[in-house]
């Protein structure tokens, strides 16, 4: 791990990582709640709102977003992270994995990435495969400096449900996978909110001071969004990558606004 705190996606030690990766992990089905969200550029110009400290690009979206920056002479987009790797859900496969589209060299050198992400299944007959894609991309991305989040989502045939949880949603899996962001080298560890402030905490508990964002999840209330967000912050965590949260809402501006007061500001949600 890193100290990043001077990098771009970073402000006073938290991130707000705009995803738009939903296009290939789930198909254009996440557009139809807001059909304009389909419009990358739709997108690209929510992500200049000050809260946003990277978006989270796939390779063709982030050339896409480069040429739009230069056509309308936009300098305030927000940092870009490319995602390196993904999948659809179209295909039928034996357990999780998501290979690798980007490399790090393209990432830097021809789209000026900012970060780089990587999701990691762990728990799935592929993650010995993962690992080894994740050490190349962790040691390229040292070399060039910039910092490298991990989308952290133990699931696969290894993760089993329990009475009480689903396996990707029980706290110790969660915890776990966020502990082998620290040991694989990442900077930043992108986990599933495991449903409560305790929950979380035990993740932090085991992370070594490693920052920490929640996954934003299907589309909920502002209220019951900004309590979850406001329960991992209050316990150390660092922040948010957000999706649907965001481009399914006809307005997003008002929620990234109160995002913004408790992410960056230390404000309580229930006094904004
Ligand atoms: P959301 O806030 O919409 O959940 O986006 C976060 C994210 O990690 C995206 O980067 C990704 O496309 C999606 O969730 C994957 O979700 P899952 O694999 O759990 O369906």
């Amino acid at each position: 791990m890193e100290d990043i705190n001077d990098s771009p996606i970073v402000r006073n030690g938290n991130s707000l990582i705009l995803a738009y990766d939903h296009g290939t992990e789930h198909g254009p089905v996440d557009f139809e709640p807001m059909p304009k969200s389909a419009d990358p550029t739709h997108v690209f110009d929510v992500g200049r709102h000050d809260a946003v400290t990277a978006i989270a690009l796939q390779k063709g979206n982030a050339e896409y977003y480069r040429s739009w920056e230069k056509a309308n002479g936009i300098d305030d987009g927000a940092p870009l992270l490319v995602k390196l790797n993904g999948n659809s859900n179209l295909a039928a496969r034996d357990d999780y994995y998501s290979p690798k589209q980007c490399s790090v060299r393209y990432a830097v050198e021809e789209l000026g990435a900012d970060a780089i992400g990587y999701t990691m299944y762990a728990g799935s007959t592929h993650e010995d495969e993962m690992w080894k894609e994740f050490r190349d991309v962790q040691e390229a991305a040292r070399k060039y400096g910039i910092p490298v989040v991990m989308w952290s989502y133990p699931r696969g045939k290894g993760i089993q449900n329990s009475e009480e949880y689903s396996g990707q949603t029980d706290p110790k899996v969660v915890a776990y996978g966020a502990r082998l962001g620290l040991e694989l080298g990442a900077d930043v560890v992108k986990c599933k909110y495991p449903g409560t402030q305790d929950g979380w905490q035990q993740l932090e508990d085991v992370v070594g001071g490693m920052k920490t964002v929640m996954s934003g999840g299907s589309k909920r209330s502002d209220e019951a969004f900004l309590e979850d967000v406001f329960s991992t912050i209050e316990v150390g965590g660092n922040g948010l990558a957000v999706g649907r949260n965001i481009f399914q809402r006809e307005d997003p501006e008002g929620l990234l606004d109160k995002l913004e007061a408790v992410i960056f500001e230390d404000e309580n949600p229930d006094e904004l």
